[in-house]
């Protein structure tokens, strides 16, 4: 995939030459290039902002800039032998970036990413390509940010890892939130490593005991009921046909608006609200993190043979102090740190 990237600021996408992105960049899975937008002014002081027809606060950006910059970088692909890009406007009141949005971009051979600033583009600059290309103006979320540029960021990061090569197979996309199929609508529940036992708290035996049926369905339900804490405009979206019964049948012992969500716009907090409420306790079933027997299994369509019979359960850890032998996937162990801070600033 190729990614051309426009910005009175391109020393703000240094990042993309860092871990997942620089690796998929270095293995030429991704090509940015990035691009100064003040390159195509033709005035001494590159002078890409002008005061808003109307009146009003601010600047706005001019349209002649970008009409060059974007007319140079979409002939210079053309002569690379690639089609038409995509166009896409990170703006507040653009349609959402979402996981399936960005699952579609990642198919794509080509995108160009506009990064405005002040109050924006001349919206004429949409209105000029939209006659050409395909044009979207897009928001990462309901809050303001002073430019394009990290909102461009956040969805290179959230294409990049999808594209083909980049994750490992051990990292695989289908258990995300949000991902398409059996996480759409849903978050994701918490997860734990070693040790066993940490400042006392346990991680739920379920998850030791090596029963992938079991697992399975405690996943489940604790994506069901963290959507439901967190983000209940999810919850209201969940097609009721990508739910079995035992997910109804959790939902249904779940009381309904437990507590205010960033994504409510409606309903007054409670006069009780504090700033940081407690995390309500579940009402339903008891829950499985407090190490509560889970009440069903998940029933899936086809049987799973590992649940009759765990071909080869994990071993639970033991609660011993018995140091943990080092994880043969994850490279080197790192080196102890006893009780204090680790050394200052690791290279990784
Ligand atoms: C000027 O919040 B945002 C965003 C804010 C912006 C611009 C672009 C995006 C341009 N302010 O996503």
């Amino acid at each position: 995939m190729r990614i051309d990237i426009v910005s009175i600021f391109p020393e703000y996408f240094a990042p993309l030459g860092v871990s997942l992105i620089g690796k998929a960049r270095e293995r030429g899975i991704l090509d940015v290039c990035l691009h100064q937008l003040r390159d195509w002014t033709d005035d001494v002081h590159r002078t890409v902002d002008d005061t808003p027809y109307g009146g009003g606060p601010g600047m706005v950006m001019k349209p002649e800039p970008w009409g060059e910059a974007l007319d140079d970088i979409i002939t210079s692909g053309a002569a690379t032998g690639q089609d038409q890009p995509r166009l896409i406007v990170p703006t507040p009141s653009g349609r959402p970036f979402t996981q399936q949005l960005a699952v579609e971009l990642a198919a794509e051979p080509w995108l160009v990413f506009a990064c405005g600033r002040y109050e924006g583009i001349d919206s004429r600059v949409m209105a000029e390509y939209a006659t050409r290309l395909r044009v979207d103006e897009v928001s990462i979320g309901d809050y303001v940010l002073a430019g394009g540029e990290v909102a461009v960021l956040v969805m290179i990061e959230a294409i990049g890892r999808l594209l083909p090569g980049v994750l490992g197979n051990a990292d695989s996309v289908t258990d995300d939130s949000f991902a398409p199929g059996a996480m759409h609508n849903l978050v994701e529940g918490p997860v734990y490593t070693k040790p066993p036992e940490w400042r006392g708290h346990r991680v739920p035996d379920v998850l030791l005991s090596g029963h992938h049926g079991k697992i399975a369905r405690w996943r489940r339900d604790q994506a069901l009921r963290r959507t439901h804490a967190n983000r209940p405009d999810l919850l209201a979206a969940l097609d009721p046909a990508t739910l079995d019964k035992h997910d109804r049948a959790l939902l249904s012992s779940l009381p309904p608006a437990p507590q205010e969500t960033a994504s409510t716009e409606t309903a007054e907090p409670p006069p009780s609200a504090t700033p940081h409420p407690a995390p309500l306790a579940p009402a339903g079933p008891a829950s499985a993190a407090s190490g509560a027997p889970e009440p069903a299994e998940l029933a899936p369509a086809a049987p799973d043979p590992a649940e009759l019979a765990p071909a080869a359960p994990e071993p639970a850890e033991p609660a011993s102090a018995a140091p943990e032998p080092a994880d043969p996937a994850s490279g080197a162990p790192e080196p102890a740190a006893p009780g204090g801070r680790p050394p200052a600033t690791p290279a990784t």
